[in-house]
């Protein structure tokens, strides 16, 4: 529906183990704080093989799962959770499409990949999809609500 206003929407982004590797998450990080994004939270962790399955529940029957929680554990991951309006759908467009090959330039995936596979970023794709990773991935109270405009002390 494009005409409702837009909605204020928190989602998850995995920098995945090529991005660490490559040494791309400030820079893509910038891109998200740049459009307007506010980081409501942030950690570095080393995915084990239960979360990294739970996490990508949906595949568990196609061909490339086995590959995918080899690559999603293969290495540490910075994980956070973006805040702003539309974030969902905002995150997914910046992203571009699943394979580096077919990204457009100017998406992430289309600037920085040509990976189906290795894609550097991972992004909720639906506010349900959103609620159920932050779930997993975070503590409630780990996830900080807070106010950059206006609030005074960022001037
Ligand atoms: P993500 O869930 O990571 O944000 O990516 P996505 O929605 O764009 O793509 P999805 O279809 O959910 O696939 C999840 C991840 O699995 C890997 N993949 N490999 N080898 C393959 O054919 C293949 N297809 C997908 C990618 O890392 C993809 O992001
Ligand atoms: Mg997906």
């Amino acid at each position: 529906d494009q005409s409702r206003p837009p909605v204020m929407q928190r989602t998850l982004v995995i920098f995945k183990p090529d991005c660490v590797q490559r040494r791309l998450v400030g820079q893509i990080l910038q891109r998200f704080e740049a459009k307007g994004l506010r980081i409501a939270a942030l950690k570095m962790i080393q995915v084990g093989r239960e979360l990294g399955e739970q996490h990508y529940a949906e595949h568990k029957e196609r061909p490339f799962f086995p590959g995918l929680i080899g690559f999603i554990t293969g290495g540490p991951v910075v994980v956070g959770v973006l805040a702003g309006p539309e974030a969902v759908s905002v995150v997914r467009g910046m992203m571009g499409k699943t394979s580096g090959i077919e990204a457009a330039p100017g998406t992430i995936r289309g600037d920085f990949s040509v990976s189906k596979q290795n894609n550097l970023i991972h992004g909720s794709d639906s506010p349900e999809s959103a609620a159920r990773e932050i779930a997993l991935w975070f503590k409630a109270e780990d996830v900080l609500d807070y106010d950059l405009a206006g609030s005074g002390w960022v001037y």
